[in-house]
């Protein structure tokens, strides 16, 4: 291997990882991966990947994982795996498993860098936050999650640009979720009317592809809670888990436990008054209703829940899916640094993984 090959490894080839994996093939038509070697790739059920670190060849790897007869490597297996090449290695990590964010301590120690989507290791217990990055320093390796935020957007690497160049950052607030930005922007528009029953909507909001496959896990605020402990931290508080500090779910009580989405699906219009309360008492007020975030940093108050803004402010004026993040600092005073665009999908957060990437490549 020259002395400017880098190997890569990649884990998950779903949603994102699929659209990742034709980023990194368009690369190459750019020039821009020359020095990039892929050596192995696994899903949960199958893997590629072989003794000698061969090249696996990009333009058939999709069809080469499917007809796979090989097994994913244990993690500690996979951590000696791509140690022994001797070549410098970036992990890209494009599953959302715990098991994966727990192991990245043992990979970054031993110089393997990475690069993820996957918001688990950096909002899971804030012991594992730690070990992650004193690894990373042991290891000598990089470290990359921009879309573990904001999918494509430059969140993460604007909080750690502000932070680094000694801006104080005091409060973070905004709409996290492409779900629930969907869901409210329909469910109450500025416009006043032409907003559906909410049932109606989550269901819509469902065959558009823009829920998780049961949509309990986009509105139990989860996903979002997990955003805000990534930037909480970035900010300088010590947030221990995502479920450290009040989280507002919108299942209802009744339908927390029912077996399936479907059958979610099916009993949510029983509760459809209750949204439709929540929708009127902001309309009284002049406002619309939304699923926010915010962190204020003086105060190490995070929160997750309902609010009702102006129609009037940004917040209340998204469109479709899109996210918006507004940081106060102490330079940008009274106006805040907004950044505002599509904050899901496929192509705009595996862009996030990718960009990470050629950061990495540049410093390797
Ligand atoms: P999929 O489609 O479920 O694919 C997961 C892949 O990982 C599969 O190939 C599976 O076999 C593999 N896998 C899982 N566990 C494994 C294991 N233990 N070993 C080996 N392989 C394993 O998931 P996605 O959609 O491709 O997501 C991948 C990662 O990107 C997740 O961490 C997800 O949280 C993250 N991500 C996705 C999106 C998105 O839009 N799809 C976003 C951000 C990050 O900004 C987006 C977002 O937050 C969407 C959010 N729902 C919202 O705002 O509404």
């Amino acid at each position: 291997a020259s002395a400017r090959q880098v190997n890569i490894a990649i884990i998950g080839a779903g949603g994102v990882g699929k659209c990742f994996l034709s980023q990194l093939e368009s690369l190459a038509a750019r020039r821009q991966n020359q020095r990039l070697v892929l050596t192995y790739i696994a899903t949960s059920k199958k893997a590629v990947y072989s003794d000698s670190h061969s090249p696996i060849a990009l333009d058939s790897v999709v069809s080469t994982l499917s007809s796979s007869s090989q097994a994913p490597l244990a993690l500690p297996k996979l951590v000696d795996y791509l140690a022994a090449s001797g070549t410098k290695t970036v992990l890209v990590d494009n599953t959302s498993s715990q098991e994966i964010a727990d192991a990245y301590p043992s990979f970054l120690h031993r110089g393997i860098s990475i690069v993820t989507p996957n918001k688990k290791a950096f909002s899971g217990s804030y012991k594992l936050w730690q070990d992650i990055f004193a690894a990373k320093e042991e290891g000598g390796a990089l470290l990359y999650h921009e879309a573990s935020c904001g999918a494509g957007l430059p969140v993460i690497s604007t909080i750690k640009d502000l932070v680094e160049t000694g801006d104080e950052v005091t409060k973070i607030e905004g709409v996290f979720s492409g779900t629930m930005s969907f869901l409210f922007n329909s469910f109450a528009p500025t416009s006043g009317s032409g907003g559906g029953k909410w049932s109606a909507e989550v269901a819509k909001a469902k065959e558009l592809g823009y829920t998780e496959p049961d949509p309990r896990d986009d509105l139990n605020g989860l996903d979002v809670a997990r955003k805000l402990t990534i930037l909480a931290r970035y900010a300088g508080l010590e947030v221990e888990s995502p479920t450290s500090f009040p989280v507002q779910s919108l299942i209802p009580k009744e339908l927390e436990s029912v077996a399936s989405g479907d059958e979610f699906l099916a009993r949510l219009p029983e509760f459809d008054d209750q949204m439709e309360q929540v929708k009127a008492e902001a309309q009284k007020e002049g406002k619309v209703v939304r699923f926010v975030g915010s962190i204020d940093v003086a105060s190490k108050q995070v929160k997750v829940g309902l609010e009702k803004f102006d129609l009037s402010h940004p917040i209340a004026s998204l469109k479709g899916s899109d996210n918006i993040i507004s940081f106060y600092t102490k330079r940008y005073g009274s106006n805040p640094l907004i950044i505002q665009g599509a904050g899901a999908g496929g192509d705009v957060t595996a862009m996030g993984v990718t960009s990470d990437l050629l950061k990495v490549l540049a410093q390797l």
